[in-house]
C-alpha cells in the first residue's frame, strides 16, 4: 500500500560541493530536492577533507534559505530601501558612476573588497577587470586587517607576494604555530581540511606541535607545549630563535645552497636579540627559548607556522620575514616535512624565458597621510581619511564587494560617519547590513548554493595538490558574482551593462590566453587564440576561464585528446575532487626574485629590524591590560550572525580575563564591564576564564550589529558590540596592515 504522503514527496538528490565559507575548502554531501535543502555533511569521499565540516558548513542550508539574504536588488529612494529589476539597479548604478566616469573623476571613486570575494570563482577571476576599469588608486581590501605583511615579505623574499609556503603537515615532526587557532578557524593561508585530526595524527605518529599565544586555545591546549607569549612581540621571540641558532651554529640549510643571498649577514642582524634580550617583553624564559630553537633545529623536518596574530600585529611583515628565515636556516623550506609550496591546477607554468621583475611597493602613496602602495592597494584604515579629507582625489564614490567594513576594520564608527557623507554608493552583497546600509544600490549575488565553485585562492595553499570543481546546487537563475562585476566593469568602461558584459568577458578571456601563448615554455604555445577559444566550455563567465586556465594549466590537457589531462568537463565528472599527489619540491619555478635565488635583506626588512632593535629598550608593558581579539568556532568574521544554528547559543561576546586580573580589578564574573581604548569605550559582559593569560583581555571582532534598519533579524538579537570600536587606526609598518592586536585599554565596572 502507497501513502499518498509519499507519492508526492518531491525527489531527493544528492550533491557534493566544496564548502566556500573558509579556507578549508571541505567536501560537503548536500541532499536536497530540487529547492529545498534537507540536510548537509561532510563528504566522506572528498579526497582532502574526508569526511570533515564544521557547523557553519552545515549550516549552508540555513544561509541558502535565509529569508533576510537579498534575492533582488535594493534601491534607495528617499533614504529607504526598495526592490528593484536588474535593469532598473544597473541603471541607477550607471547615473550616480557617470559623474566619476571621466579622466578627472575616476580618482574619486574608491573601492573596498572584503573576504567573501577570495571565496568565490566569479570574485577571484573577475575582480581585476573590475578594478583596472574603474581606472582609480583608491583600492581597499579586507587583506590590509588580515594578512598583507605575509604577502610583503613573501614578495621580498621571494619576488612574488603570493608565493605563501604552507606546513607540509602530513609528513613533519615538528610544527611551531604562532598567532594561529587553527583547531577554531580552520585554518589560514593553509588550506589542510580538519586541521584538528591532522594535529592529532602529527602527536599519534610521535610528533610534536607547540603553540605560542596569549590564549590557552583549543588549539594550544591540544598541543605537546603552549608558550603564553605576550601580545605584540613575536618578531623579537622569533629573532631570538635565529639568534640561538646562529650562536650556536645550528644551521643547516644545505639543500638550498646558492639558492639563498645574504646568510651569512644573519649572524649580525640577530645578535642583539639573545633569548635574554628579549625575554621582560616576551615574558619567555630564556631557557625555554633557548629549548625551542634547539628542538626546532634539530627535528628531522620542521615547520614554523604563523599567522594572523602575529601579522596584524606591531612588526608584522618583520614576523613574516623571521619565519622564513627560521625555515631556510633549519633546511626546511621547499622540503618534505618542511613548508612548501603547491602547484595548483590553474597556476601558469613558469616561464623559462620571462624576466623576473623583482617586487616593489610604493609605486603611488594614499593621498592624506601617504600610505605606500602595496599589491596596487592603499591600507583599508586610510578609506575613512580618504572620504572626509577634500582636495583633488577625494573620494567621492564607493563600490564596495563581498565586505563589512563597518564592523571589520577598526574606528568603524568613523568609517560609517565617513560613508553617510558620500556621494553614491553600491554594495555588491548578499545582506542589508552595517556597511551596506550606507549604499544608493544593493547588487545580490547568487548565494553559495547557486553558483559553480572552484577554489583559485586556496589550492594554492593546499597541503596535497589537488583540484576539484562544484557545479550549482539550485538553478534559481540568480545573477553569480562574475556577471555583476562584468556588468560593473562594462559600466566602468562606458559600455551598456549586459552587452558591455560579454565585451570584458571576451576581452579578458582572450588576454590570457595572448599572455599564455606569447610564452614559449606554454604547453599551449603555438596555438592561435580563435582556435582554443573556441574549445571552451562553460555556462557561465567563471567557468569558461576556468576551462581554460585547467587545460592549459600545468596538469592540463592541453588542448588535445590526451584523456588524462585535466578539463573542466574532466573535473565535472570527478565531483569528490582528483588528487594530483603530494607536494614537490619546487623553489626554482616559484623565484621571481631580480637575483633568482631566495634575497633575505632589503631596505624595508633593514627599516623593520631598527624599529625592533628600538622596541628592545622598552620596558615591559606590566600594569597594563592588553587587548587581543578572539575568533570563534561557529562565527565568520562579521557576516554567519544571522543564522540561528550558529548564532544561538550563550552570549559569545565577552570580555575574557585572566581571574587574577578580576581579583586586582575587583570585578566578577558576568557582570557589564566598560572598556577604555586610547579611541573609544565600550560595555561587554565580563568572562573570568582560565585560557587567558594575566596582562591580556579578549574580545571578539565582528559583532556591534546595532542599527535598526539593516536586515538581520537575527544578527541584531545578539548584537554585542564592535570591538573595532576600540582600535585606533594604526598600521603596523611598511605592509599597512591593520594592528588589531595588543592594544593598551583599562577595564573598569560599567
Ligand atoms: N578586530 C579585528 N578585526 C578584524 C579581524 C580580527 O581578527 N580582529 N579579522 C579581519 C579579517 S582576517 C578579515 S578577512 C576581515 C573581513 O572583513 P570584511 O570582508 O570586510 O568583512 P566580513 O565580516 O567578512 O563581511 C563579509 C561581507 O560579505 C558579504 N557576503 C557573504 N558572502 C558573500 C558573497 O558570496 N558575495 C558577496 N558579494 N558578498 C558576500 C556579507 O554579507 C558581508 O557583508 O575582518 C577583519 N577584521
Ligand atoms: N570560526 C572561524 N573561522 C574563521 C574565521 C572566523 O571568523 N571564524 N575567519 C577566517 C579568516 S578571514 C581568517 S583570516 C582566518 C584566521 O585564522 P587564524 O590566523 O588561525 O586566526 P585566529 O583564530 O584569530 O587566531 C589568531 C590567534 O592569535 C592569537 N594572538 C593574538 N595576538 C597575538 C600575539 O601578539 N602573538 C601571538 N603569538 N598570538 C596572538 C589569538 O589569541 C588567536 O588565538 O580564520 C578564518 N576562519
Ligand atoms: S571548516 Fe570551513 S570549509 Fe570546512 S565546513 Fe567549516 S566553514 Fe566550510
Ligand atoms: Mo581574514
Amino acid at each position: 500500500m502507497s501513502s499518498p504522503q509519499i507519492l508526492n514527496d518531491p525527489p531527493v538528490q544528492v550533491s557534493y560541493r566544496t564548502c566556500p565559507l573558509c579556507e578549508a575548502t571541505c567536501g560537503l554531501r548536500i541532499e536536497h530536492t530540487v529547492e529545498q535543502v534537507l540536510r548537509v555533511r561532510g563528504d566522506r569521499e572528498d579526497i582532502l577533507s574526508r569526511g570533515y565540516a564544521c557547523p557553519k558548513g552545515i549550516a549552508l542550508g540555513e544561509l541558502h534559505h535565509d529569508p533576510d539574504r537579498l534575492r533582488r536588488p535594493l534601491i534607495k529612494d528617499a533614504g529607504r530601501f526598495r526592490e528593484a529589476s536588474w535593469e532598473e539597479a544597473l541603471a541607477r548604478v550607471e547615473q550616480g558612476l557617470a559623474p566619476y566616469l571621466t579622466a578627472s573623476g575616476r580618482p574619486a571613486i574608491g573601492a573596498y573588497v572584503g573576504n567573501p570575494t577570495v571565496h568565490n570563482l566569479g570574485g577571484t577571476l573577475f575582480l581585476r577587470p573590475l578594478l583596472k576599469s574603474l581606472g582609480t588608486r583608491q583600492i581597499f581590501s579586507a587583506s590590509t586587517v588580515d594578512q598583507i605583511p605575509k604577502n610583503l615579505a613573501s614578495g621580498l623574499l621571494f619576488g612574488d607576494a603570493s608565493a605563501l609556503p604552507v606546513p607540509d603537515i602530513e609528513r613533519t615532526d615538528y610544527l611551531l604555530i604562532l598567532g594561529a587557532n587553527p583547531w577554531e578557524s580552520n585554518g589560514s593561508l593553509w588550506t589542510a581540511p580538519d586541521l584538528p585530526g591532522r594535529l592529532r595524527a602529527l602527536r599519534r605518529r610521535g610528533g610534536r606541535f607547540v603553540v605560542v599565544d596569549p590564549r590557552r586555545t583549543r588549539t594550544a591546549a591540544h598541543a605537546n607545549e603552549h608558550l603564553a607569549i605576550r601580545p605584540g612581540y613575536d618578531a623579537l621571540w622569533l629573532l631570538a630563535l635565529i639568534q640561538v641558532i646562529e650562536t650556536e651554529n645550528l644551521a643547516r640549510p644545505a639543500h638550498l645552497a646558492g639558492k639563498v643571498d645574504g646568510l651569512e649577514r644573519l649572524t649580525d642582524i640577530a645578535a642583539p636579540f639573545s633569548p635574554e634580550a628579549v625575554a621582560h617583553l616576551t615574558d619567555i624564559a630564556p631557557e625555554v627559548t633557548r629549548r625551542i630553537a634547539r628542538e626546532l633545529a634539530a627535528s628531522r623536518r620542521a615547520a614554523v607556522y604563523a599567522r594572523i596574530g602575529t601579522h596584524a600585529n606591531r612588526l608584522g611583515t618583520l614576523a613574516a620575514w623571521a619565519t622564513e628565515v627560521l625555515n631556510i636556516l633549519t633546511g626546511n623550506l621547499d622540503r618534505e616535512g618542511g613548508v612548501m609550496f603547491p602547484l595548483a591546477a590553474h597556476d601558469r607554468p613558469r616561464a623559462s624565458t620571462a624576466k623576473a621583475r623583482g617586487f616593489s611597493t610604493g609605486r603611488w602613496h594614499s593621498r592624506v597621510s601617504g600610505y605606500p602602495e602595496v599589491l596596487g592597494e592603499l591600507p583599508c584604515i586610510a578609506l575613512t581619511e580618504e572620504i572626509e579629507t577634500p582636495g583633488e582625489g577625494q573620494v567621492r564614490a564607493l563600490l564596495t564587494i563581498a565586505g563589512n567594513p563597518v564592523l571589520s576594520t577598526p574606528d568603524g564608527q568613523a568609517l560609517e560617519r565617513a560613508l553617510a557623507q558620500l556621494d553614491f554608493m553600491v554594495s555588491v552583497d548578499i545582506y542589508l547590513n552595517e556597511t551596506t546600509r550606507h549604499a544608493d544600490v544593493i547588487l545580490p549575488p547568487a548565494g553559495a548554493l547557486e553558483r559553480p565553485h572552484y577554489d583559485v585562492l586556496f589550492l594554492r595553499m593546499a597541503v596535497r595538490n589537488i583540484a576539484n570543481f562544484s557545479p550549482p546546487v539550485f538553478e534559481t537563475g540568480a545573477r553569480d558574482e562574475a556577471e555583476i562585476l562584468l556588468n560593473l566593469a562594462a559600466i566602468a568602461q562606458g559600455l551598456p551593462p549586459d552587452n558591455g558584459a560579454r565585451v570584458v568577458e571576451e576581452t579578458q578571456l582572450r588576454e590570457t590566453i595572448a599572455r599564455d601563448l606569447a610564452d614559449p615554455a606554454s604547453p599551449v604555445a603555438g596555438c592561435e587564440v580563435d582556435d582554443l577559444r573556441a574549445l571552451l566550455e562553460g555556462q557561465s563567465p567563471g567557468e569558461r576561464l576556468l576551462d581554460y586556465l585547467l587545460r592549459s594549466g600545468p596538469y592540463g590537457d592541453g588542448f588535445t585528446t590526451d584523456r588524462a589531462g585535466l578539463s573542466l568537463q574532466r573535473l565535472r565528472s570527478a565531483p569528490h575532487g582528483i588528487d594530483l599527489g603530494p607536494l614537490q619540491p619546487r623553489l626554482g619555478d616559484v623565484l621571481r626574485t631580480a637575483s633568482g635565488r631566495v634575497e633575505l635583506h632589503s631596505e624595508i626588512i633593514a627599516t623593520e629590524l631598527g624599529r625592533a632593535r628600538a622596541l628592545l629598550a622598552e620596558r615591559a608593558p606590566a600594569a597594563q591590560l592588553l587587548l587581543i581579539g578572539r575568533r570563534e568556532f561557529h562565527s565568520n568574521n562579521s557576516w554567519m550572525h544571522n543564522l540561528p544554528s550558529l548564532i544561538e547559543r550563550p552570549e559569545r561576546c565577552t570580555l575574557r580575563m585572566h581571574a587574577d586580573d578580576a581579583a586586582r580589578l575587583a570585578l566578577q564574573h558576568g557582570q557589564q564591564v566598560m572598556i577604555t581604548s586610547g579611541a573609544a569605550s565600550q560595555l561587554a559582559p565580563l568572562e573570568i576564564h582560565a585560557e587567558m593569560r594575566p596582562g591580556v583581555v579578549s574580545l571578539p571582532h565582528g559583532y556591534g550589529h546595532r542599527h535598526a534598519d539593516t536586515r538581520q533579524s537575527q544578527a541584531n538579537a545578539h548584537p554585542g558590540v564592535s570591538a573595532n570600536d576600540l582600535l585606533p587606526r594604526a598600521v603596523e609598518g611598511p605592509s599597512g596592515n591593520a594592528v588589531l592586536s595588543a592594544i593598551p585599554v583599562t577595564v573598569s565596572a560599567a
